[in-house]
């Protein structure tokens, strides 16, 4: 036998090769380079003797020696939300994304947990579902696979990743500015445990299958931060008459100023505020004023009516550290 270079007969197909074949040549360097040699695959090596006798060079090889490659379990999750999300207090359908990729060298399934009471927050968000993304990154909970663990673990390729969504409800009991943390934890399905823990014969490819330094399983945390907004109303009024006093006499005139703030790191919205003109009193007619501006009293375009009974004004969505100040007026009967 020539000399027998390593790796044997598929390397002595390169001469010939394709341009497909050189294209996958050159491609599977650069899957190795993450994942590893891929589990199942055999490493042979022969070694070579040259010698001359005399009578000319001699060539011998050695038996060969046939490893079978074992596979790693390795696995990483990462969040992918790059800050915290907002949330509001009792809101469900709340969303936290995350990747689970398979740093191994086989084909593996992982199984996926959460874990919500770790602490280091102010409440624990309360997991509804997992999603296994469709492919596009997008939740939708239409066309991505709700998950149940044990019927449809998500299957690896090596290096291969898969977006995962966790669906969560806010407690109502949160107030703005709490954090609730919820991490994703993806295991490999073969086996968990310490690095190089080994798994006879359940490697791909028929080798033993060997934890790796990630310990075959993996977790990342995200969070919900609650946004939240409150409204206080406060009223006044002031009093002026045609006697140049503040005495609530008949014929006097009642100015009355209510003032919406809204506090929080979030908004509200629908915000409305109305008043029933009360007994003994008299609406004055185009008399609302919102921030300053005059206000019709027919329900037009403007914010604010006055339907006989109440005035009322729609202010909308408002969001926290702002103020909304409304006015109007009644002559004492
Ligand atoms: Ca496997
Ligand atoms: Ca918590
Ligand atoms: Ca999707
Ligand atoms: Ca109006």
């Amino acid at each position: 036998m020539m000399n027998a270079p390593v790796g044997g007969a598929r390397h002595q197909l390169l001469p010939s090769c394709s341009i497909f074949a050189l294209l996958a040549a050159l491609a599977l360097p650069m899957q190795a380079q993450a994942a590893g040699t891929r589990a199942g695959s055999t490493i042979s090596n022969t070694a070579t003797a040259s010698f001359d006798t005399g009578a000319g060079t001699t060539t011998i090889d050695s038996n060969q020696v046939d490893l079978l490659v074992d596979e790693l379990l390795d696995v990483t999750v990462d969040s992918s939300n790059p800050a915290d999300v907002p949330t509001t207090p009792g809101a469900t359908g709340q969303v936290l994304t995350f990747s689970v990729t398979n740093n191994g060298n086989g084909v593996e399934n992982f199984v996926l947990s959460t874990i919500a009471n770790a602490g280091g927050d102010n409440y624990d968000p309360v997991v509804t579902q997992i999603y296994i993304d469709n492919g596009d990154g997008v939740f939708d909970s239409g066309t991505d696979t709700l998950y149940t663990p044990g019927a449809n673990d998500p299957q690896l390729d090596p290096d291969e990743s898969v977006t995962v969504f966790v669906v969560a409800t806010t407690l109502g009991t949160v107030v703005d500015g709490n954090r609730g943390i919820v991490s994703l934890v993806a295991a490999a399905v073969t086996g968990t445990g310490a690095p190089g823990t080994s798994f006879a014969g359940q490697g791909e490819g028929g080798g033993d299958a060997v934890v790796g330094s990630t310990g075959a399983d993996g977790t990342d945390a995200g969070a919900f931060i609650v946004s939240a907004a409150t409204v206080t109303l406060v009223k006044s009024a002031v009093v002026t008459n045609p006697l140049g006093t503040a005495d609530p006499i008949p014929g006097a005139t009642i100015t009355y100023t209510i003032v919406a703030t809204v506090a929080g790191s979030g908004s509200v919205s629908g915000l409305a505020i109305t008043d029933n003109i009360p007994a003994d009193t008299s609406y004055i007619a185009g008399s609302i004023t919102l921030g300053g501006v005059a206000q019709s009293d027919a329900v037009d375009a403007d914010a604010g009516d006055y339907n006989g009974t109440r005035i009322n004004v729609t202010l909308g969505t408002v969001a926290g550290g702002q103020t909304r100040t409304v006015t109007f007026r009644t002559t004492i009967d």
